[in-house]
């Protein structure tokens, strides 16, 4: 059972998205601004689409805080659709006076018609409100809370986009960690490279001209993890198992890689696996082909994964696709749309990173209080070091 357990619930037109967060410790200080500042760096990136100009994304504390602290019960949060106002007479809970225009032109690598042959709806709005990446919203405020959790022990995570399109940024390679977040904290793509940034803009220009979208891959970092986090003994407890189905199943995410990740394939290895070495007071590792996990078990080595994200699915100038009523050949459904939104992702995977590290901080430490979380780390972290 997940010990940082959590769900969401919204439609992207519906009048809110809701998120429910259980297991979080008793006195972790908690305020809507900690959660605030990632979902507006969610909404932040060159390409994105009208819709970010219209929210506003802040969270209310619904439950679980109290007086600026977690009360160790149930969190709940909310955060409202502004659009809403809009699509009043189209996404309320209420029968309709009269039944909206339907989308009925399925978009190829949407949900669309996947999704409506499954749930046997006619009007595909049913699938894409759900399906669409607005969702995402509330992973990162529940990335908030976890962020929150580890900076409590000591633990940063963040992420940074290193390519889009066929631009790749290569500065990332040659700088410490704590500056590649610095510098893509201050970009418009999150990203840590400023020369690969200005063609990363370019090249989502001109797929906007064409009508088209582009993706990309960020790499999430977590800094200063303890040893120990997830383990071998069984699959389901693998920390890299658990992180990759984090990645993957954030809207758009094609592929996963940890460490060297596909590039070990393709080398000896002796040029992958990092060497053990001991400086006096802790086991020391020269450099991290491993990504900071070794055995499904973090080796204390930073955690590093990267995630590749394919192009938006709803294009300007559509593909062909069928309309499911009359199964006549028919270009597919647009609305708007972002051009790009790989910073976007980025932060996402930041948060789901965090997510899953909270999870397996909780698994190995317990706690009913932060005290007491914090007093069984420090309680390992002093056993390590008589290891
Ligand atoms: C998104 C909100 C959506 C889209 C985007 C992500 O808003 P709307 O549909 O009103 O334009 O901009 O969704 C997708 C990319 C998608 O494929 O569904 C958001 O809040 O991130």
């Amino acid at each position: 059972m997940a010990h940082f357990r959590w769900l969401t619930a919204g439609e992207s037109h519906g009048p809110g998205l809701v998120a429910l967060v259980d297991g979080v410790p008793a006195g972790l200080p908690l305020l809507a601004s900690d959660i605030d500042d990632g979902l507006a760096r969610r909404q932040r990136g060159y390409g994105r689409g009208g819709r970010m100009k219209i929210e506003t994304d802040r969270v209310t504390l619904q439950a679980g805080v109290r007086g600026g602290e977690t009360l160790g019960g149930p969190l709940a949060l909310l955060v409202p659709n502004k659009d809403f106002e809009s699509w009043k007479g189209r996404m309320g809970p209420e029968p309709f006076d009269s039944p909206p225009e339907p989308v009925v032109r399925p978009r190829p690598g949407h949900a669309d018609l996947a999704g409506g042959l499954k749930y046997d709806r006619r009007d595909l709005r049913d699938i894409l409100e759900r399906a669409s990446a607005r969702e995402t919203t509330m992973r990162v405020a529940v990335g908030g809370v976890a962020r929150k959790l580890l900076a409590a022990c000591g633990i940063d995570v963040f992420a940074h986009v290193i390519s889009i399109g066929d631009v790749n940024a290569l500065a990332h390679k040659s700088l410490d960690a704590e500056t590649v977040r610095l510098r893509s904290r201050a970009s418009d793509l999150s990203c840590a490279d400023p020369d690969a940034e200005e063609r990363m803009k370019e090249a989502i220009h001109t797929a906007s001209h064409a009508g088209d979208t582009l993706g990309g891959v960020f790499e999430a970092i977590a800094t200063n993890v303890p040893v120990g986090l997830g383990s071998h003994v069984q699959w389901d407890r693998k920390l890299d198992g658990r992180i990759a189905q984090a990645m993957m199943c954030i809207q758009a995410i094609k592929g996963v890689e940890i460490g060297m990740g596909f590039e070990a394939a393709r080398v000896r290895g002796s040029e992958v696996h990092d060497p053990i070495a001991h400086n006096g007071a802790a086991f020391t590792r020269p450099r991290n082909g491993a990504g900071g996990l070794e055995g499904g078990i973090t080796n204390g080595q930073p955690v590093v994964v990267r995630a590749a994200m394919k192009p938006i699915a709803t294009l300007r100038k559509p593909l062909p696709s069928v309309h499911v009523d009359s199964k006549q050949v028919a270009d597919a459904a647009f609305e708007r749309s972002d051009i790009c939104a790989v910073a976007a992702a980025s932060v996402v995977g930041e948060a789901m990173l965090a997510i899953v590290l909270a999870d397996a901080l909780l698994e190995k430490f317990g706690g009913d209080s932060l005290k007491e979380l914090l007093r069984n780390v420090d309680g390992y972290r002093t056993q390590l070091s008589n290891y």
